[in-house]
């Protein structure tokens, strides 16, 4: 009985650990870097933090406003297609509000509040930046320039602003509406659901023929083609600029975004790799003719 009680309570314990998500409440852990660029070991940061400095054009501070913004992808599960989503899609706001945002990611992996186009001179980049990496609380404070002007808030970890995590700022009567925002505007590029299964998997191997097809005219005509041993142009050279044509889009994007020298090394590792090879080749080679006399010497 009392075996039995006590692994209930084991069960009870490590269900309970591993139902609550724990969030990470990064207020007091930021460290001050200067320019309103906050940072924390747990990956908090706060970038453009402005509580002090009012912007050109604004005599004083009109309001001031706290918000709470949730991310994650719970929040995209009501606009089909979306992966990721704030829980709000529009912000509006009286010029020359001091802001402060609370943003709290619920996801287990990195999101943003990013807001761009704010005045330069006084938000590096022109940006305020609140980021969390997994469950966690950020706060930060700006304040917000005059005019009306609409303000785009976005993620901007790879694809998750195209997946939905999209918004916009509007300050004062802000100045029209940006695309895709997730249930407030149109998509640029609109979901098609119009293809069947079927349509779309004749399509794709269709596309796939044709791709062969084309391989098949690249590798073709060096071999096809006659060449004279006197001319300038070799048999080598021509098997080494097939080669060169078979290999160049691999070469591209195996060097995409390296730097000179990282290439020449690059090609060097390939070189000696080949060298490598053929050597193994010819030893293995050498090995099996001794092997082959050894069996036929004893004959002789
Ligand atoms: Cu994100």
């Amino acid at each position: 009985m009392v075996k039995l009680l006590s692994a209930g309570a084991m069960i009870l314990i490590f269900s309970a650990s591993v139902m609550a998500v724990e969030y990470e409440d990064h207020s007091g852990m930021l460290m001050d870097h200067g320019d309103g660029h906050l940072m924390d070991m747990a990956g908090g940061m706060v970038m453009g933090q402005n509580t002090t400095t009012l912007p050109g054009g604004c005599d004083s501070i009109s309001e001031t406003k706290e918000i709470t913004v949730h991310a994650g992808h719970k929040y995209a599960e009501k606009f089909p297609g979306r992966m990721y989503a704030f829980d709000t899609q529009e912000f509006n706001f009286k010029p020359c509000t001091k802001l402060t945002v609370h943003f709290i990611n619920e996801d287990n992996i990195r999101h943003q509040w990013m807001m761009h186009g704010l005045p330069k001179y006084l938000y590096p980049k022109g940006m305020f930046h609140l980021e969390a990496s997994g469950p966690a609380k950020i706060s930060g404070t700006l304040i917000l320039p005059p005019g009306d002007k609409t303000y785009l808030v976005h993620c901007d970890i790879a694809q998750h602003m195209e997946k939905g995590m999209k918004a916009q700022l509007k300050v004062g009567k802000g100045d029209g509406d940006l695309p895709s925002i997730p249930g407030v505007t149109a998509y640029v590029i609109p979901d098609d659901y119009k293809g069947s299964f079927a349509t779309v998997m004749a399509q794709v191997s269709a596309a796939a023929e044709a791709a062969s097809v084309v391989v098949a005219a690249t590798v073709k005509p060096p071999v096809v083609a006659p060449v004279k041993e006197d001319s300038l142009i070799s048999g080598v050279t021509v098997i080494g600029l097939a080669l060169g044509l078979i290999a160049a889009p691999f070469l591209a994007r195996k060097f995409k975004g390296m730097s000179a020298s990282e290439v020449v090394a690059t090609i060097f590792d390939l070189v000696r790799a080949g060298i490598e090879y053929a050597v193994k080749l010819v030893s293995g080679l050498i090995k099996l003719i001794i092997s082959n006399k050894n069996k036929i010497l004893p004959g002789s």
